[in-house]
């Protein structure tokens, strides 16, 4: 591993934990200033957890025998002098394996059995069931424990080839697979279905998550790695090997699984070490490199500079044996700096973006809060100056105006009290169209519709009519939401006409992500129900099994779309709400300071010093507020390179 992705890998779990900690002062500001109530301090306490839980999945995805285990090994995993995980000819990683680091639990491996297939619950939901997986502990300190321990990924078993099919691994129709048929008429299938790798290396203890995939077939019969496995990832390495170039199953596999589902694509041609040659001369051998990197570059439609050659094999053993000219020669530091000057920044970005979502509007609420409590002092000491050395008659004219000034605003938030309540009204009324229930019921509903015909034309419509109502739904949440801008929009206006608040109108509610993430599971639906192969047999199995992935998929969007409402909500009304608090404080101690003045005038020296005591405290406040405000608003200086 070079030392500028460990330092960037680094840099991002300390900044990561920096933001934590700036969170941790925020909410320590509120609590001294009275400004938490439980509600808030909980969803800071949320944020805080899911910051520390943040992780950074690189996927990688291939035809089989590419090398994506070969690359993970020499990425990650060289510091252990061997092949950590198998690689080998032929199909050698049987089921989806995620490597990542968890310190609540010691080192081992989880493994499910493959006949969960069986079952209707999907991987995401089995993983919440310990139980159903069978655990192997890793003893890191021993090396042949530890290759037997990982060998269990590449674990296969032979059974008859009814229950290959029955369990939706077998396809009559595909020519390929008729080799595999042994005498007794029985195949091999994958023992497993999925494995978890809880593994201490120091990559993966920074929030790192290494997916490493089954080539062949295997993608296709998982849904739920299509479904949302992969495009969840926050970048994919895809694989191809030098000696093959760009094949026809490659090309299926980047159409169907990534080219349109990912964010960042990165496309490593592996194996360069086939291309040397000692009788020939480097500079060719380089010009014959460079033009399959072009070819694959076009036929991928991807920017050059995201197709990466490099030989995998030859960086293991170049780590291994600590060889610097053969590990510089085998291109794999082009894929290390593309994760550390790329992968890694525009990941903090979007970390970052979404603090800024959820607690921008708080901070920016509290800086307001501030910034007016600090103009009334000053209006307040303003005003108290010019009272000294004055008689009770001036006094008297003064407190007669702010006490009118008191019922004037005191009207105002009586009008503005009916407003609120028709907003809370709207917001519940947003809020219950996303209630899990809700969408429980209409998943259900959506189900029984499906349930007796489990064809590729009662899929695609039950995920029309699925679609249908999500539009229909998100179309009266934007309603809602559109009446609540208005609501809050005109109070702003009169409380900034009459009481000289600053304006700060809110956004209108954007769920944009959520409903991107609703038309790629139609589209992906459609492409698989387009699939022949999938028209021709009819595999209710499978259709059944995609249709558990689509619900899970489809209520995480709606979890998304729930969430982004929630926040939104509440930064639309919380601003306006603190603000007009803090004014009511302020305005009733005016009233009263200005009343014990002129009931006796000893009074106005001891309270401009109290306000000047005040202005002080605030102007320490304002500064707390702004250090969480340039750690969570500046951007980072690395620039993004796009796919
Ligand atoms: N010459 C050469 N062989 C490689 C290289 N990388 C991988 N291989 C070989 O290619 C074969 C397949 O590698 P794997 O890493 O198992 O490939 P995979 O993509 O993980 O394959 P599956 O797990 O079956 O999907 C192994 O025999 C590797 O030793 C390389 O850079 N050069
Ligand atoms: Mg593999």
């Amino acid at each position: 591993m070079s030392a500028p992705l460990e330092q960037q890998v680094e840099h991002y779990r300390q900044w990561r934990d920096d933001i934590v900690a700036a969170i941790n002062a925020y909410q320590f500001w509120l609590d001294s200033t009275g400004g938490a109530d439980v509600q808030l301090s909980l969803r800071l306490f949320d944020l805080v957890e899911n910051l520390k839980k943040d992780r950074l999945v690189l996927a990688f995805v291939a035809e089989f025998s590419r090398g994506k285990t070969e690359l993970i090994n020499a990425l990650f995993f060289s510091d252990f002098k061997q092949r950590l995980l198998p690689s080998d000819v032929g199909r050698t990683t049987m089921c989806p394996t995620e490597i990542y680091y968890d310190p609540e639990d010691p080192p081992c491996i989880r493994l499910l059995p493959i006949e969960t297939r069986y079952r209707e619950e999907s991987v995401a939901t089995l993983k919440r069931l310990p139980i159903e997986w069978s655990k192997i502990k890793l003893n890191l300190e021993s090396p042949e424990e530890m290759l037997d321990a990982m060998r269990t990924v590449a674990q296969k078993k032979t059974v008859p080839m009814r229950e290959a099919r029955s369990m939706g691994l077998w396809d009559d129709t595909d020519p390929d697979l008729k080799d595999m048929v042994n005498a007794d008429g029985t195949v091999e299938i994958p023992a497993w279905r999925h494995a978890l790798i809880n593994y201490p290396h120091p990559l993966l203890k920074s929030g790192l998550v290494i997916l490493d995939t089954p080539g062949l077939n295997a993608l296709g019969t998982e849904p739920e790695l299509t479904l949302s496995m992969i495009p969840n990832a926050h970048a994919v390495f895809f694989l191809l090997a030098m000696d093959t170039g760009v094949t026809k199953s490659d090309l299926d596999v980047w159409h169907k699984y990534i080219q349109k589902y990912v964010p960042h694509r990165l496309a490593v041609l592996n194996k360069v070490d086939i291309l040397w040659d000692d009788l020939k001369p480097w500079d060719q051998i380089q010009l014959a490199v460079q033009h399959q990197v072009y070819d694959t570059a076009r036929l991928l439609e991807l920017p050059l500079g995201n197709v990466l050659a490099v030989s995998a094999q030859k960086a293991l053993l170049a780590r291994v044996r600590g060889d610097e000219l053969l590990l510089k020669k085998s291109g794999i530091q082009s894929v290390e700096a593309m994760l550390a000057d790329h992968i890694i920044p525009a990941k903090q970005d979007i970390l970052r973006i979404s603090v800024l979502k959820e607690i921008g509007a708080m901070v920016e609420a509290s800086a307001k809060s501030v910034q007016s409590q600090l103009a009334s002092v000053r209006h307040e000491l303003k005003e108290l100056m010019t009272l000294t050395g004055k008689n009770r008659s001036v006094i008297k004219k003064l407190l007669d105006k702010v006490q009118a000034d008191k019922m004037l605003y005191e009207q105002t938030v009586k009008s503005f009290n009916i407003t609120r309540s028709v907003i809370s009204q709207q917001g519940r009324a947003l809020m219950a169209s996303l209630d899990s229930d809700r969408v429980d019921e209409m998943l259900a509903r959506n189900r029984n519709a499906i349930e007796g015909s489990w064809t590729t034309s009662g899929l695609l419509r039950s995920m029309q009519s699925l679609f249908g109502q999500a539009t229909q739904q998100f179309a009266r949440i934007h309603h809602h939401a559109d009446q609540i801008k208005g609501l809050v929009d005109a109070a702003y206006r009169r409380f900034h006409e009459q009481h000289g608040f600053e304006l700060a109108f809110p956004p209108p509610l954007s769920l944009e992500r959520a409903k991107q993430g609703l038309m790629s599971l139609a589209q992906q639906t459609e492409e698989f129900c387009d699939d022949p192969l999938n028209v021709m047999t009819e595999k209710h199995f499978l259709i059944r099994k995609f249709y558990t992935g689509l619900v899970a998929s489809a209520q995480q969007v709606f979890e998304q779309a729930r969430s982004e409402s929630e926040a939104w909500l509440r930064a639309s009304l919380g601003p306006l709400t603190r603000q007009i608090q803090d004014y009511k404080a302020q305005i009733g101690q005016r009233v009263d300071t200005v009343k014990q003045i002129h009931d006796n005038t000893d009074t106005l020296e001891e309270r401009i010093n109290e306000l000047l005591k005040a202005q002080a405290r605030l102007l320490a406040q304002r500064e707390v507020i702004e250090g969480i405000r340039a750690k969570i608003n500046v951007p980072l200086a690395t620039s993004v390179k796009a796919a």
